[in-house]
């Protein structure tokens, strides 16, 4: 990356992580290998004690994860990422390396529903406790704050009621607390949100998600902002194990190359269908941070470089209706995740959200008619139009 450091970003997109490889490749080789010889005893000592740079075995590090992990740290504008097997696996490893039994956390109610469920049920097990807020208000975020308090956990906009949170007023708090924050970026990508520049201490994705784009690949990463603090991430992950092997790290580095282009295309069609879906008389309600009306409309502009492909709503006859929609759409794929070229459209309460509950997800907003669409770059007419003849079903 060093020659293009200082390239914009759609630039970054096409060169960061590409390294200096044996023949010239013009993209990483993909080193599908567990392990690397040593040329001697003394050699493979060197380099376990760290005196010698060099690779020892794949869950360690890997010239073809290292190469994707470099880029996203480059877009993202961090020190390091570490590549994890799944978005999950990067959530996980990023809370062991950060959280002690006794400490607490503060996260946002509208998060992936696994994500809740991670806290409440397994890291609670560790001691761990934490207190669901709407972040939105930055007052939730004070009042909930213990001298136990470690880490502030912020997914923006959430997942999938798309409530956004300032970052720099969490930060400030999280901060002036002795806390860090933890960004979960998935839904924008550092296309259209960098954390850091609003003074995030690390950021996790879901890379399943925008960062590879093609719905083949399952990973996640871990991005720290600053060298003092990555060897614990490095340490922690290499124990825990959860890490991505190198063809999933090849695929999501080539997604990667495509990133602003789709993330453009999906943002573009997204204003049409969600001005198409708040105008339409069997809609009750949609929430979209590119529309006048979605309540954080502010801090969105303030934010995102562009409103992003996330779109929730609501129809009149609520989860009746929505599932009517849902059954009906023939070009939009019924499926969960998020994030590819392909629209997709999901139903959190009953699918993606459901491990939380119903009182949880009353709490945080997510309704039982609530419908996720994730817009991908199809012809946005062909779209409208396959939303126009579901709707005609209801
Ligand atoms: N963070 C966010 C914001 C997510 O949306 C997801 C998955 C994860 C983390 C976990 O990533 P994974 O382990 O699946 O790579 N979200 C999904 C969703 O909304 N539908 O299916 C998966």
């Amino acid at each position: 990356m060093s020659d293009h450091e200082n390239v914009k970003f759609d630039s970054k997109c096409v060169h960061a992580g590409v390294g200096d490889y044996q023949f010239g490749p013009v993209v990483p080789p993909i080193y599908q290998t567990s392990t690397f010889k040593f040329e001697s005893t003394q050699q493979g000592a060197a380099l376990f004690k760290g005196e010698e740079k060099g690779y020892i075995y794949t869950r360690m590090s890997n010239p073809t994860v290292e190469a994707m992990e470099n880029s996203v740290a480059a877009l993202e504008g961090g020190y390091k990422a570490l590549g994890c097997a799944s978005g999950m696996a990067a959530i996980h490893t990023a809370f062991a390396a950060l959280l002690n039994g006794g400490d607490h956390v503060v996260c946002s109610k509208s998060v992936y529903g696994p994500t809740s469920t991670l806290l409440a049920t397994v890291l609670s097990k560790f001691l761990i406790d934490t207190t669901f807020v709407n972040p939105s208000d930055l007052s939730n975020i004070e009042n909930a704050m213990t001298d136990r308090t470690t880490v502030v956990y912020i997914e923006t906009p959430g997942n999938p009621t798309l409530e956004t949170t300032d970052l720099e007023g969490a930060a400030k708090i999280a901060h002036e607390h002795g806390a860090m924050l933890v960004v979960d970026n998935t839904f924008m990508s550092p296309a259209l949100q960098r954390p850091f520049e609003f003074g995030a201490d690390v950021v996790v994705h879901s890379m399943t998600k925008f960062l590879n784009g093609h719905a083949d690949v399952v990973g996640g990463i871990i991005v720290v902002k600053d060298e003092e603090l990555y060897p614990i991430f490095r340490t922690t992950l290499n124990q825990i194990g959860g890490v991505i092997d190198p063809f999933n790290s090849f695929l999501v580095h080539r997604g990667i190359k495509t990133l602003s282009l789709r993330m453009e295309k999906s943002s573009e069609n997204a204003v049409k269908i969600a001005e198409y879906l708040e105008a339409h008389p069997k809609v009750e309600w949609v929430r979209y941070p590119g529309l006048k009306s979605f309540p954080q409309y502010e801090v969105a502009q303030k934010q995102h470089d562009l409103p992003g492909g996330m779109i929730s709503f609501e129809l009149k006859g609520g989860h009746d209706a929505g599932e009517v929609l849902m059954n009906s759409v023939k070009l939009c794929t019924l499926a969960v995740s998020l994030g590819g070229v392909e629209t997709l459209i999901q139903h959190p309460a009953s699918m993606t959200h459901l491990s939380m509950g119903k009182e949880a997800r009353e709490s945080a907003g997510i309704t039982d008619g609530l419908v996720r669409l994730s817009v991908g770059i199809e012809n946005v007419d062909d779209l409208i139009a396959d939303l126009e003849q579901a709707l005609e079903k209801v």
